[in-house]
């Protein structure tokens, strides 16, 4: 196993459209034991494959207090969304000290195939649910802070890059 470097906001891979994992190859549960590994190590609730450097549909999630309950869900799509929606303050691991408040449905159904190749058809809601939608985003080439106005998504930007400055100047 291995921790993958975390892509970081800007950068193209974020802004495109993975492609569908075709076979689950050994390549593919390696990458999904890497992409665990740098998740627990972050530490995040989860991480999508072109955050590693690959744009291909599949994310790792883990929501649990103790860490147990891994996730590695293959090709997934959200199949039904609650009318209720929720907004909580979200972070990535890709726009690090960045975290803002953002409307989700409060409970999603997702269906993907795990790493056994069997199909699976699962509901979920709280934090799972809005974990689900945030990797999903990525797989789409969306970013968390694509869902704010103008005006806060360039207050995002202009305090990343001042955080990076700043952590480039004590280096
Ligand atoms: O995709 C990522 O960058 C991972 C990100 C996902 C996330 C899902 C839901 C809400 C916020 C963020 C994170 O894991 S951020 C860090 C984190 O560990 C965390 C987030 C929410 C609650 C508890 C922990
Ligand atoms: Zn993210």
């Amino acid at each position: 196993m291995a921790i993958l470097p975390i892509v970081q906001f800007p950068n193209p891979i974020l802004e495109k459209p993975c492609a569908d994992v075709t076979e689950i190859t050994t390549d593919i549960r390696q990458l999904a034991a890497d992409m665990a590994e740098t998740m627990y190590k972050a530490p995040g609730v989860g991480l999508a494959a072109p955050q590693v450097g690959r744009s291909l549909r599949m994310i790792v999630m883990d929501v649990s207090e103790d860490k147990n309950n891994l996730m590695t869900l293959i090709n997934p799509e959200i199949i039904e969304v609650s009318e209720e929606v929720c907004t909580g303050e979200e972070g990535c691991l890709s726009l690090p000290g960045i975290w803002e408040k953002v409307e989700r449905h409060t409970a999603v159904t997702v269906r993907f195939m795990n790493l056994e190749g069997e199909e699976i058809t699962m509901p979920a809601e709280g934090l799972l649910a809005i974990c689900i939608q945030h990797e999903l985003d990525h797989l789409k080439g969306t970013v968390f802070i694509d869902h704010l106005s103008r005006l806060k998504y360039d207050r995002a930007c202009a305090k990343l890059k001042k955080r990076r400055a700043q952590a480039a100047k004590s280096a």
